[in-house]
């Protein structure tokens, strides 16, 4: 599948050039009507250390990812967003948008025909031939690459002072910051769980120790048990064996169907001599854990809650009223064997948004 996609993306990406490059300037020709001659334009920075020059005020933007689409509407700037891709379903809204076809193989002509000021893309999804080929277009694209929690605010907050609207960035931010904190205060006695991420299934791929997503473990009382300098890097059974994971994560959406997944992994022949598959001890949180974007907080939430549910006993019993006899100890909270029923969460008939 992987392999597919590599060998076709180069001959598929010269020939829509090709035709963007002739329709763009047909586009141009079309669009030569009167109007200012000059649109005054600042010098902006990326995040992976792009210059671009951009309009000064960027009215009309692109988005190339779940993550920055989510961005864009988290800073209430929606209006500006002319356009995103098919895997934008988040919120709901997105789903409106002019669609520019996949992340990974976005339609050029579709992009250049929504004349965008800016096409935002980010290194946890899209291709550097998707920025060049844009560069030969001449649409300027601006990229985010946030390798932790941290990072994911930072540059929540530079985007948003990019776009101008820093006082949104920032009281987003300090939001996010606010309700990790909480969260962090709740998990401070807990053990960490460990656990195995599941990214993909055929190959088995995991999560690198420097990604956006074992930071949001780690803030959600986990740890992932492959520690990996590779970003995504593959895996198989005998190393997870070896491991022991208390915990598989899952993440509703990415792969076609969670529920399904772990239905196939505990089939697989081996996989049940892991006590996580035995004892079916998995989680599945929402796609928000995939995308760097502030949703992300939630899915870290989920996360922690499911994962450790005695931090999160409601507020101390009033003494006298809903408080059992002193006599009569509360009992030890107690891990669900499975944190969530995964099968009622994702009925079988339910389709995954990244379906191939
Ligand atoms: C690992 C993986 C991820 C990782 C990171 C992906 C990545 N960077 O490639 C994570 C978990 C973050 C992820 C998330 C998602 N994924 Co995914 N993912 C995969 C998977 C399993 C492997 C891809 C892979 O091998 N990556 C490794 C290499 C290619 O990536 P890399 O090491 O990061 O290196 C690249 C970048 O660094 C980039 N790069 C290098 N320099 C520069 C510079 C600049 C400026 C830029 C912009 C980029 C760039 O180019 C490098 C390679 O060319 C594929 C399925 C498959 N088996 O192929 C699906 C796949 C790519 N994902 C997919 C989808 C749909 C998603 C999500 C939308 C899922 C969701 N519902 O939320 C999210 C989107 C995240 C977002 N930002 O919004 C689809 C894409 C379909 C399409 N046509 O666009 C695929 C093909 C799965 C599928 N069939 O449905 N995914």
């Amino acid at each position: 599948m992987l392999r597919s996609f590599r060998k076709s993306l180069p001959t598929a990406l010269t020939i829509a050039l090709a035709c963007v490059a002739f329709s763009a300037t047909l586009l141009r020709a079309q669009t030569s009507v009167p109007g200012p001659l000059t649109v005054e334009t600042k010098e902006i920075v990326d995040e992976t250390g792009r210059t671009l020059h951009v309009p000064v005020s960027i009215e009309r933007i692109v988005s190339l990812a779940p993550s920055l689409t989510e961005t864009i509407y988290a800073l209430g700037l929606q209006d500006r967003l002319v356009g995103d891709t098919d895997y934008c379903d988040y919120p709901p809204d997105a789903l409106k948008k002019a669609k520019v076809g996949g992340a990974v193989n976005p339609n050029f002509e579709k992009i250049a025909a929504l004349r965008p000021d800016l096409v935002l893309v980010t290194k946890s999804i899209n291709r550097l031939d998707t920025v060049r080929a844009l560069d030969t277009l001449g649409i300027p694209s601006y990229a985010t690459d946030p390798h932790t929690v941290d990072e994911i605010i930072s540059s929540t907050e530079k985007l948003a002072t990019v776009l101008g609207a820093p006082d949104t960035g920032k009281s987003l931010g300090e939001d996010m910051v606010r309700r990790l904190a909480v969260l962090q205060t709740k998990l401070k006695d807990v053990q960490p769980s460990r656990v195995l991420f599941i990214v993909w299934m055929e190959p088995l791929i995991s999560i690198g120790k420097d990604t956006f997503i074992a930071d949001a473990l780690h803030k959600a009382g986990a740890i992932s048990i492959v520690d990996s300098a590779k970003d995504w890097p593959q895996t198989n059974l005998e190393e997870v064996v070896r491991l022991q994971p208390e915990y598989l994560v899952f993440a509703a959406s990415h792969s076609e169907n969670a529920a399904r997944d772990f239905d196939v992994l505990a089939s697989r022949p081996g996989w049940r001599i892991l006590e996580a598959v035995h004892n079916r001890r998995f989680a599945v949180i929402s796609e928000a854990v995939n995308r760097p974007a502030p949703r992300i907080v939630s899915a870290i939430e989920e996360l922690a809650r499911q994962l450790h549910p005695e931090a999160f006993s409601d507020a101390p019993p009033v003494p006298g009223k809903d408080a059992p006899p002193s006599s009569t100890p509360p009992p030890p909270p107690q891990k669900p064997a499975s944190p969530k029923n995964v099968a009622e969460a994702f009925p079988a008939d339910q389709e995954c948004p990244c379906a191939r």
